[in-house]
């Protein structure tokens, strides 16, 4: 075998996993188009990939029904100190989670092929970016790797004969006897078997028996949130559940916001807006995560680490997401969606009626019947698009700048039917991260041990994925500002589409008519738009948004007042609820900015 690299840790750790996991073969991921498609040769030929005839070089996948979503109950912080990991995240102690891990891992790959694929967060050689190396046996991780990284040979070459490198093994944890096949279906261990794992001290990811998305795809959560969390806390920089995207006024002037929401609050849909407001303009960056770094200029820039969108598919329409739609039209992975009989895809909220007779993502035929309200979803709610970020018509020109974007403005945000107005913002830095620390979100199906309804709060977006402990995080945050300028620091909003009346109906249109809340934004750190002080902070005047038709300006004043009594009730739960759970690791900064609002607000 021709080993393209001469960094001895490298070769001698695929070595190790190669003894370990007994694959039949070793295959080094080049990063050719060549051997992409050879990758998805396999997977036609084994079954498991189906071509889509109505769109050039794209493929269906069907997973096996235990292995649709992250598993956040499997997922694990080993530190080697419970405390370490904090009460955010499941901890097991790593050496005892090795040995457990070290008998799956043994013999797994039998009657595989091992892949090594060397990939790049972030544009190749950016002093931001991070290599890691993942190792998997499901030629299908390595084919949504060739899509959300920068992968092969190229990445060799910067990592050079002494480079560090982050170590990411991956097994679908599915052993093939001699002369056995997977007979077309989707191989993965069962729930109870599935390891996500990470090593923080070690800067290491073992992940068993998924193959799905970020379970799978370890460039993605594992190593570039959880895993780099704790790097960018010991390297003083950030590493963050946010989109990130450029916008320009009729002038010509651009701004660069980063966005922190929790899973399905719409951020692939921000960052890929079309703006309703003449002249403006939204560029994206990125759609799920940012690492920013301090630039020579004191300034905060940030990178998109990943090189392509691993989007939820059920929603997205001409109508919600042109932006998205277009990205998917080729070279697009899609799993668990529902296909046509003329071979394309088609999904819940996709802007048309199901045409004809589909298959399932159960590959079940599937006829749509809108007078059955409990007919079941033909693709699932978490079904998937892996599309390349370079085809989104909306992509910066400069979204791969290795010296990153210069970062304006931070906004966070949840779905929140009450008490949080439609934008408010941050008086410091300080203010801000405790803006951060009390995100939540309400939860809107029951998949989780969370009742519909109730609000999770999900600090920074961060819950599932801060690889340490969350009350360090906070200080991080703080300690990261307190190291800069306060002309150079970006503001920070908080923002809320989500907010209804009294009879349950939305008030704000959303979609591209968030362009009014970007325009303020822009506005506001620009030194200008028209805001009033107020306990909980900078609120724009009833007049400072451009009110969206559809709004009536009496929806529009409620979309912009104090909500006095809620926010009572809001810091009473932060206070008795939340915050406690962080102990003395909780800053005294956080409680300060609290107090300070409790107090304003009688
Ligand atoms: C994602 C998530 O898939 O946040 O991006 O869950
Ligand atoms: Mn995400």
């Amino acid at each position: 075998m021709n080993i393209p690299t001469n960094n001895q840790k490298l070769i001698k750790w695929v070595k190790e996993i190669e003894e370990m996991c007994t694959p039949d073969n070793v295959v080094w991921i080049d990063g050719t188009k060549a051997e992409y498609d050879r990758m998805i040769k396999i997977m036609v030929d084994s079954g498991i990939a189906i071509p889509l005839k109505k769109r050039s070089n794209s493929y269906l996948f069907r997973s096996d029904a235990s292995d649709v979503a992250r598993v956040e109950n499997r997922t694990f912080i080993a530190s080697k100190s419970k405390e370490e990991a904090g009460p955010t995240n499941n901890w097991i102690d790593p050496v005892e989670l090795k040995i457990v891990m070290k008998v799956l891992l043994k013999g797994c790959m039998k009657g595989r092929s091992m892949y090594v694929i060397p990939f790049s967060m972030g544009p190749i050689g950016s002093p931001i970016a991070k290599i890691g190396i993942e190792i998997t046996d499901s030629p299908y991780v390595v084919a949504n790797m060739y899509i959300m990284a920068r992968v092969g040979t190229k990445v060799l070459r910067v990592l050079g004969d002494e480079g560090e490198f982050i170590p990411c093994l991956h097994s679908v944890g599915k052993p093939l006897e001699q002369g056995q096949s997977d007979g077309g279906q989707w191989p993965c261990a069962p729930i109870e078997k599935k390891y996500i794992s990470h090593f923080p001290e070690e800067r290491m990811i073992w992940s068993y028996g998924s193959g799905y998305g970020g379970n799978a795809l370890l460039g993605k959560k594992c190593l570039a949130l959880r895993i780099a969390s704790v790097q960018a806390r010991d390297e003083e920089w950030l590493a963050e559940h946010m989109l990130i995207l450029k916008i320009t006024n009729p002038s010509g002037k651009s701004k660069y916001v980063a966005a922190a929401f929790p899973s399905a609050c719409g951020k692939t849909n921000l960052a890929m807006l079309i703006p309703t407001i003449p002249g403006w303009k939204v560029e994206t960056v990125g759609d799920d995560i940012s690492w920013m770094k301090y630039g020579a200029d004191g300034r905060l820039y940030a990178i998109n680490p990943e090189a392509g969108f691993f989007g939820v598919a059920p929603g997205t329409s001409m109508s919600s997401n042109p932006n998205a739609m277009r990205s998917i039209e080729k070279n697009s992975i899609f799993t668990n969606v529902a296909l046509t009989e003329d071979g394309d895809i088609w999904w819940e909220g996709i802007g048309y009626d199901a045409p004809g007779k589909l298959i399932d993502w159960t590959g079940k035929p599937w006829v749509q019947d809108k007078s059955n309200k409990e007919q079941k979803p033909a693709a699932h709610p978490n079904s998937r698009f892996t599309a390349p970020a370079s085809q989104c018509p909306s992509i910066a020109s400069n979204w791969e700048d290795p010296a990153g974007v210069p970062i304006d403005a931070i906004l966070f945000g949840g779905r929140r039917p009450s008490t949080i107005p439609l934008v408010h913002q941050a008086r410091s830095w300080n203010h801000g991260v405790f803006m951060g620390s009390i995100v939540g979100s309400e939860v809107t199906a029951a998949t989780l041990d969370v009742k519909a309804g109730i609000i999770r709060r999900d600090p920074f977006a961060m819950l599932p994925f801060c690889g340490y402990h969350m009350g360090d995080y906070f200080d991080h945050w703080i300690k990261v500002g307190a190291s800069s300028k306060p002309d150079k620091q970006p503001k920070f909003f908080f923002v809320n589409w989500f907010r209804k009346s009294k009879d349950g109906n939305w008030l704000w249109p959303g979609f591209g008519d968030n362009s009014r809340v970007l325009k303020w934004i822009f506005e506001r750190c620009d030194g200008k738009g028209k805001a009033l002080e107020t306990p909980i902070g900078y609120m724009p005047t009833v007049d400072a948004i451009d009110r969206p038709a559809s709004v009536s300006a009496e929806d529009m004043k409620e979309l912009l007042s104090l909500d006095k009594e809620g926010w009572k009730k809001e810091l009473a739960d932060v206070r008795a609820e939340h915050y406690p759970k962080f102990g003395s690791r909780l800053p005294k900064e956080l409680l300060s900015e609290l107090e300070a609002i409790e107090k304003q607000l009688g």
